[in-house]
């Protein structure tokens, strides 16, 4: 008999077959697919979050556990869907125009998809108007953005205005090394995260499930 606390268990440790297995037991156990997701795979993201936060493990063990995760969410889709869970929200996440940093956006990206948001990663050296476009076509909760120079920070404000001018309802979430909260207080952005934990976090909030 599959547990979830097993699950979780495996899933910080980035032990991929095992999670798979144990979600497959899980299923096969008839434990709803929303608490394997919820009390197996989400909780165990949010412990790899908290531990990231607080530099008890690096960059590396993130991936590997967002792989175990992915693995686990093939198996678990289907009855998700039969199900009818939904993801929290849609993130449209991307490097802004001009920037071709893509490690913090990808970690950021991870960590969403792991915190229970459908996340459409629309790539780095994004225009405006990409942004808004992937926006409206998703129907996007929150547009995040990350930047990694300073000289392609200011394209967040474009992106900030063409959404608001396209009449996009979607949330800012604005983050990356040079940005700091004040630089989203002062284009206007809904929310500033400092990194991939607080990005869930703040994304949560956002949609007001926190
Ligand atoms: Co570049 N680079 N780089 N670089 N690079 C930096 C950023 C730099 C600080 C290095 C330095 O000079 N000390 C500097 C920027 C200076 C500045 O503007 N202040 C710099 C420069 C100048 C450049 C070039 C201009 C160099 C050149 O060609 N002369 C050039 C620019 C290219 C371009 O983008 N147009 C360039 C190129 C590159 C590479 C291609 C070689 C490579 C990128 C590879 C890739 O990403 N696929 C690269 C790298 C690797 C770096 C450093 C070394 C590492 C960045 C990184 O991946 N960090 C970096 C120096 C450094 O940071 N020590 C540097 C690890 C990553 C996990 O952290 O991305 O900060 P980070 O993400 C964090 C948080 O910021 C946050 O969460 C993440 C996880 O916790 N976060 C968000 C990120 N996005 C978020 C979004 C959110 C919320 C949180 O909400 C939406």
């Amino acid at each position: 008999m599959a547990d979830v606390q097993s699950l979780s268990e495996a899933l910080i440790k980035g032990d991929r077959n095992k999670v798979i297995q144990l979600t497959q037991q899980a299923l096969v156990d008839g434990v709803p697919p929303g608490t394997i997701l919820n009390d197996g795979l989400i909780s165990g993201m949010n412990i790899i979050g908290k531990r990231f936060k607080a530099n008890d493990i690096y960059v590396p063990e993130v991936p590997i556990a967002a792989r175990a995760m992915h693995g686990a969410l093939g198996v678990l889709k289907p009855a998700m869907e039969k199900a009818g869970i939904q993801p929290l929200a849609t993130v449209v996440l991307g490097t802004i125009k001009g920037d071709l940093h893509d490690i913090g956006k990808n970690l950021v990206g991870m960590m969403l998809t792991g915190g229970g948001f459908k996340v459409v990663d629309v790539g780095i050296d994004v225009s405006p108007q990409k942004f808004v476009d992937a926006c409206k076509k998703e129907n996007a909760a929150i547009c995040a953005m990350s930047a990694l120079l300073t000289t392609t920070m200011p394209h967040m404000t474009e992106v900030v205005k063409a959404l608001r001018a396209a009449g996009v309802n979607a949330k800012t979430m604005i983050g990356g090394a040079p940005v700091t909260q004040s630089y989203a207080d002062e284009i206007g952005a809904d929310g500033y995260a400092a990194d991939a934990a607080g990005a869930v976090d703040k994304a949560r909030e956002l949609i007001n499930a926190a």
